[in-house]
């Protein structure tokens, strides 16, 4: 990611699916002007989802996912298969590429179901129209060019209501507004830089001619006296709720960067009702704590050592069983699991949040998120809600 550029998570991602050797890879390159992918005349060549994150004129920064073939074989075939499949919970807008000389098969009218079950807009593509022509189809030839230029702007046209119109923190708060934010530093903080989720909101408030002010929460009570001025809202870091929420004045709104990120990505009020999961916990039940992060755990160790600790003393110390996933990894099948906790997604895209949280509907699961599950175990969910009257209401 260049300096300058949006956070992957914030693009529109577009998924390329089909058969081995239809030329998925080779319209990747046609479609991006850029040799993004492998392109061979060997079946099975792009053996791992390939995504590149580039400006795609006319509709601006997205993500372009090249995918394995559907039909690879052998059982490192399978897994891939299964890669490509999971890709396709992080796809916004896909295009299914079919080569011209073959037609369309079975796998291809089993994912072409499955993306309307998903409601995933897609594009049907016939390949290699310099070679066969399908009548009444999108045809195309990442040989010669020809059908790319419609292709593109299909591509834009589907993706353009697929962009996260919605904002952090910006219709909490006025121009002119004052914010506090509370983040504490410890050796799980990532050295010399702020966080991802800490950044966007900093952001969000710039554009909203608001202005902030960042502190630790040993700063805080200082930080509150010396304003002379009552901020509209303070956000901290989860992790510091419980301190925090004793040092802000009552009649000053208290909220978290994770409740304000799982509200921009997921389902604030799914995520508010399933808190009250963690006073139902029993001997031997499993929780699933979740992270979007890959490689450096942003958010330090909060789902590793923190909520752990926390959830052992909220339940009295009951044997509860505690799996953690972190990155691209959430189980298929979480039916297992009394409770899901997620982390604020910051680095997932909004469609990944909220497959995740669909995932948890569907196993009649409960999911709740960092913040509010620490608020609420630290008693001040109610009034870290407090903004946000819908998911107030489903605490009744
Ligand atoms: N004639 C022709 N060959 C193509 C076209 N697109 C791809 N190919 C060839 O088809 C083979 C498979 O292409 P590739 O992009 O690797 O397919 P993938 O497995 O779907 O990613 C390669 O030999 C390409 O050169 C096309 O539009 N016309
Ligand atoms: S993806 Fe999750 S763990 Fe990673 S920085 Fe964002 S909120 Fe924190
Ligand atoms: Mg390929």
């Amino acid at each position: 990611m260049s300096l300058n550029s949006r956070p992957s998570a914030e693009r529109v991602h577009i998924g390329f699916f089909g058969m081995r050797n239809a030329g998925k890879s080779s319209i990747v390159n046609a479609v991006t002007g850029q040799n993004v992918a492998i392109v061979s005349d060997f079946a099975g060549t792009t053996t791992d989802p390939v995504k590149k994150t580039m400006e795609l004129l006319p509709l601006g920064p997205v993500v372009i996912i090249d995918t394995p073939g559907l039909d690879d074989e052998g059982e490192l075939g399978a897994m891939r298969v299964k890669r490509a499949m999971r890709e396709l919970n992080r796809t916004d807008v896909a295009v299914v590429v079919v080569d011209a000389q073959k037609g369309e098969n079975e796998q291809i009218k089993k994912l072409v179901q499955l993306l309307g079950q998903k409601e995933i807009p897609y594009i049907l593509v016939y390949n290699k129209c310099d070679l066969a022509h399908a009548e009444g189809k999108l045809c195309v030839s990442a040989k010669t060019g020809e059908g790319i230029e419609q292709l593109k702007a299909e591509i834009a046209r589907l993706a353009a209501p697929k962009q996260n119109t919605k904002r952090v923190v910006a219709d909490l708060i006025e121009k002119g507004d004052f914010v506090v934010l509370v983040t504490p530093i410890d050796e799980s903080a990532p050295k010399g830089r702020l966080i991802l989720p800490q950044q966007q909101t900093i952001r969000d408030i710039l554009d909203s001619g608001a202005s902030s002010i960042v502190c630790q929460p040993e700063e805080l009570a200082d930080t509150l006296k010396t304003l002379g001025k009552k901020p509209k809202l303070v956000i901290t870091d989860s992790q510091a709720f419980g301190r925090v929420s004793k040092i802000v004045p009552e009649d000053i709104t208290l909220t978290s960067f994770s409740i304000l990120f799982v509200r921009y990505k997921g389902d604030l009020n799914f995520a508010a009702r399933g808190a009250a999961q963690l006073d139902k916990l029993q001997n031997g039940d499993r929780v699933l704590i979740s992270e979007g992060c890959t490689h450096h755990r942003q958010c330090g160790d909060i789902g590793t050592v923190k909520l752990p600790a926390l959830i052992r003393k909220h339940t009295g110390g009951k044997e509860i069983r505690i799996d953690f996933t972190s990155g691209g990894d959430f189980p298929e099948d979480v039916s297992g699991y009394k409770l899901i906790i997620h982390c604020g997604g910051c680095m997932l895209n909004e469609r990944e949040m909220l497959w995740r949280t669909r995932c948890a509907m569907d196993a009649n699961v409960p999911m709740t998120n960092y913040g509010v599950a620490i608020a609420h175990m630290n008693g001040i969910l109610r009034r870290s809600l407090a903004p946000f009257p819908e998911a107030l209401k489903e605490l009744d």
